[in-house]
């Protein structure tokens, strides 16, 4: 069976971290891709960052710094004092001696022509993750964001320096009109027996991933259920500052607003179905009643075994008989 998630970031990385286990657990001869959001992306000292990939990447490898979520474990940030020193980075923003390895590789072999797909393919294979990873794009579409007064900045800017305290009127992913869906992501959503939105931010992550043109109408008339695991339980968001970019959209923090906001496949959205946690039962009706079947479950990963049970949780609903 091959199951194919979308997102992007720590959320995404627990989250497929916990379907790998239960791929483990039930013992199939499963295959598990995930089409990550490169609209994080952003040059610093020449470099290129790709925060939601590296999470997912380190997170599978399991050398993550887990508390941070971003980041080598065990890390030294020698040089990145002397880039803030040079002035070629800003202070605010930690660049670990081994992340900055990951990023001269990765920006030497795009320098060398690679497209982020080849990339993603050459720092994949050091590790034996048992996931396969595929950019949404291989364009760069860097989200920024419009401010109150004008002047958009980028997205790492305003999340990191300003912890989206900022107030912002929108989000922009800079050329993404001209993007294509990598070749990997379609042959991924095309080829899935099951869909899964992880529990990423739905307005930063999740929702690059969707703009990429063609991306919406390859998940439309894909063969395989589409559902989502919502980020958010109580009105609260889980992790990160999601809630800040959804009152940017006008999209309330809730999971049932989220859940709206992606919309019902069988009205033109995205989802057939639906996770919300326990706390959030309240949801499960109004949601079936717009067509996005509904299960309330315990959300919080926190461990392999709640993690796993989660995914197997998403695919239980996916192939439960419509
Ligand atoms: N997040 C921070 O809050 N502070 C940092 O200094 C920081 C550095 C950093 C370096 C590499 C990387 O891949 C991610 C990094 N992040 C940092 C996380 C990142 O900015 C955001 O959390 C993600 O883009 C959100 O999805």
């Amino acid at each position: 069976m091959r199951f194919t998630v979308i997102g992007g970031g720590v959320g995404c990385a627990r989250f497929v971290r916990g379907l790998r286990e239960h791929v483990r657990r039930t013992g199939g001869e499963d295959r598990i891709d995930v089409v990550v959001n490169t609209a994080d992306d952003w040059w610093v000292s020449g470099l290129r960052i790709a925060p939601d990939h590296d999470s997912l990447l380190y997170a599978l490898a399991g050398v993550n710094d887990a508390e941070r979520g971003w980041g080598r474990a065990g890390e030294t940030e020698r040089v990145s004092a002397e880039l803030a020193a040079w002035g070629t980075a800003p202070e605010w923003f930690t660049l670990g001696d081994l992340d900055l390895g990951t990023h001269i590789a990765r920006t030497a072999w795009l320098r060398a022509g690679l497209t982020v797909s080849e990339v993603y393919r050459r720092l994949g294979s050091r590790w034996d993750l048992g996931v396969t990873m595929h950019p949404a794009t291989d364009s760069e579409i860097d989200t920024h964001v419009i401010l109150a007064d004008g002047d958009p900045i980028h997205f790492q800017e305003w999340w990191v320096h300003h912890r989206a305290a900022l107030p912002a009127t929108g989000f922009v992913q800079r050329g993404i009109e001209r993007a294509v869906p990598s070749d990997g992501a379609l042959e991924a959503i095309s080829g899935a027996d099951v869909i899964l939105i992880a529990p990423s931010n739905p307005v930063v992550s999740v929702g690059p991933v969707l703009a990429v043109p063609e991306m919406r109408e390859a998940l439309a008339v894909a063969d395989a259920p589409i559902v989502g695991v919502s980020g958010i339980i109580s009105g609260a968001v889980v992790r990160g500052m999601a809630d800040a970019c959804l009152a940017t959209i006008g999209v309330e923090t809730s999971a049932e607003a989220v859940a709206e906001h992606y919309g019902a496949r069988a009205s033109g959205g995205l989802l057939d179905g639906w996770l919300v946690d326990e706390a959030d039962a309240g949801a499960v009706e109004p949601l079936e009643r717009i067509g996005i079947r509904t299960r309330a479950v315990p959300l919080w990963m926190r461990d392999a075994d709640t993690s796993a049970r989660l995914a197997g949780d998403a695919v239980a609903l996916a192939l439960a008989p419509r």
